[in-house]
């Protein structure tokens, strides 16, 4: 049974010409993909995610955290996109100029048919040298084991650092054409739909903001109530591969897989 969508949410859809969507690692969810709130399990059990995606971790134990990445990298392959990733495509497809920028290193939008969404934290398919920031090729990705393993990290084929994910991590700048590209898109956008985020991680959350103190409408997708709450004018509270279609088939009446 799809989720109920009130109307004044399908009809600020339906009106939109310029949208943005925002997402986080909640619309990854239900593809089991675990999300940064997930307790992490196995070898990182001890660790807090935010702890580990710091220049500081890599430096510290580079193997704890290349193989964290690269079990992470493996289970990303596993997954498929849901049909809120194909929502958002669906989406893109019906409103040209739609933006989606999004907060996830997976390439699940991609794969669900996003043209070129806004990656603010980078990707788990971009490694490059922690030193000279040469790009470096991937090691065919192994069935990592479960509870995860060290991995040493690849050396570079120039200067011979240790290779390092593709992702931003905590104290790190985000990539600045990527922040502007979202920044521009959320100023000149009449509705933003922020998906399963927790709106607490810095500059990311602070997109919808921008959107709403610029006049557009906020729609937020969330099972809980988030931060974004103070500034979304329809909270949708539901999982986004249950939400978004039902969003969609609303808006427009074309029935989305769920
Ligand atoms: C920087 C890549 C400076 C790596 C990530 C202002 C105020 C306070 C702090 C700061 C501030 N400005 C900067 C900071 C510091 C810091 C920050 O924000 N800290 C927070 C935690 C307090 N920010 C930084 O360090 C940033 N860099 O500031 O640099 C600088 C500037 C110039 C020069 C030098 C330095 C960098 C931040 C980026 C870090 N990298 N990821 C990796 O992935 O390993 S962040 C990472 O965590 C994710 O990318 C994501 O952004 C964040 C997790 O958040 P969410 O995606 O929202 O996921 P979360 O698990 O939290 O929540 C899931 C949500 O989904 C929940 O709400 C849940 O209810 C919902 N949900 C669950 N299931 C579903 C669902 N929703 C829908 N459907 C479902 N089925
Ligand atoms: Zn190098």
């Amino acid at each position: 049974m799809g989720h109920v969508v009130p109307p004044e949410a399908a009809a600020l859809l339906e009106r939109a010409r310029r949208i943005v969507v925002v997402t986080g690692a909640g619309i990854s969810a239900e593809s089991g993909v675990p999300t940064f709130r997930d307790a992490l399990t196995g070898l990182w059990q001890r660790f807090d995610a935010q702890a580990l995606a710091t220049p500081q971790a890599f430096e510290d134990d580079p193997d704890l955290v290349w193989g964290w990445y690269e079990w992470r990298r493996s289970a990303v392959r596993r997954a498929r996109p849901n049909a809120g990733h194909a929502a958002v495509a669906a989406i893109e497809a019906r409103v040209p100029g739609t933006v989606v920028v999004t907060q996830n290193v997976d390439d699940l939008h991609e794969r669900a048919g996003s043209t070129d969404p806004v990656h603010l934290h980078g990707s788990l398919f971009a490694p490059r040298c922690s030193g000279c920031s040469r790009p470096a090729s991937l090691p065919d990705v192994a069935d990592e084991p479960a509870g995860g393993r060290r991995v040493p990290p690849p050396r570079c084929a120039a200067c011979a650092a240790p290779v390092r994910p593709g992702v931003v991590w905590f104290g790190e700048a985000l990539p600045q054409a990527a922040l502007d590209r979202a920044v521009e898109a959320a100023a000149s956008c009449d509705l933003l739909v922020t998906v399963g985020t927790s709106g607490l991680v810095y500059p990311a959350a602070e997109i919808p903001q921008v959107a709403a103190r610029l006049g557009a409408t906020v729609i937020q997708v969330n099972p809980d109530e988030t931060p974004l709450d103070a500034v979304a004018e329809v909270n949708l509270r539901g999982p986004a591969a249950r939400v978004l279609p039902a969003l969609v088939a609303a808006a427009w009446g074309d029935t989305m897989p769920t």
